[in-house]
């Protein structure tokens, strides 16, 4: 019984492993933006993958405000909310919902669209190649091995589009910016001003280079946009609009 369980689990993993070496998409990090990008995007098809360092998901969102259980939303994201089945109760101009069931539909919906989850694996370094420039992949570590100091080499996988949804450190354009010959900068995010960010962050969610995009407050790390708090209607917006450019930019790719 137990060699067929070890067998069974690691023969089911490597499935995975091996079907995935080479992705449409690659999503490095499990917050709010990268479940809303991975949904929209494994909804229309496209094999996506989602790195998360924790054995969680949520990022950011699942301590609410403050640990206070419910977090803020605009209006206008009452659609979104909707094609997750988040239900929420109106407040003046505002949104509110209970940040477990946020955390928990919008991986939920995003598994059920097709995109794969894997937590407690680090995305620690691009792949990339000149002439012209493209990046064409990750590297990526267990977690617990990068915790642990250890010096073990990292695999890789191949993708056409990488996302950093890595939240306030921007943790892989960060890197790109070291050892990627970009002309680009990890400036760092400002203090809050939630209105105003809100807006920005979508605004200025894009790509960054070929193969390479940015979504979440990730955006505000290399954008130099203000903080917003416990008000998440711009990292769903944000996470829908990266999908939509990166459907839209691998349509053209042979
Ligand atoms: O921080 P996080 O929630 O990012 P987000 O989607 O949303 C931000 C909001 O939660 C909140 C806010 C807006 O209202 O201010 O903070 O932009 O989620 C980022 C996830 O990425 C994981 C991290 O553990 C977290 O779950 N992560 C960070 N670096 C890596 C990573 C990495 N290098 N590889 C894999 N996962």
């Amino acid at each position: 019984m137990e060699a067929r369980i070890t067998r069974a689990i690691i023969e089911e993993t490597l499935k995975d492993w091996i079907d995935f070496a080479r992705s449409d998409v690659v999503i490095a990090g499990a917050g709010p933006s990268g479940l809303t990008a991975g949904k929209y995007l494994a909804e229309k098809g496209y094999k996506t993958l989602i790195f998360e360092r924790r054995l969680s998901f949520g990022g950011g969102s699942g301590g609410g405000a403050m640990l206070f259980h419910k977090i803020a939303l605009e209006k206008e994201v009452k659609e979104i909310l909707d094609d997750f089945g988040i239900r929420v109760v109106e407040k003046e101009d505002l949104l509110i919902c209970d940040s477990s069931e946020f955390m928990a539909k919008l991986a939920s919906k995003c598994i059920d669209a097709g995109a794969k989850i894997v937590l407690g694996v680090t995305v620690d370094d691009l792949i990339f190649r000149e002439n012209p420039l493209r990046i064409t992949g990750v590297c990526i570590q267990w977690s617990a091995v990068e915790m642990s100091g250890l010096h073990v080499d990292p695999i890789f996988v191949e993708s056409k589009a990488v996302v950093d949804a890595t939240g306030h450190d921007a943790e892989v354009i960060s890197v790109a910016s070291r050892k990627v010959p970009l002309a680009i900068e990890v400036p760092g995010e400002r203090s809050a001003f939630a209105e105003k960010s809100e807006k920005l962050i979508v605004e200025k969610t894009g790509k960054i280079a070929e193969g390479l995009y940015v979504t979440g407050m990730a955006v505000a790390a290399v954008k130099s946009l203000p903080r917003m708090g416990p008000i998440f209607g711009g990292m769903l917006r944000s996470g829908k609009k990266i999908a939509d450019i990166i459907v839209s930019d691998l349509k053209k790719l042979p």
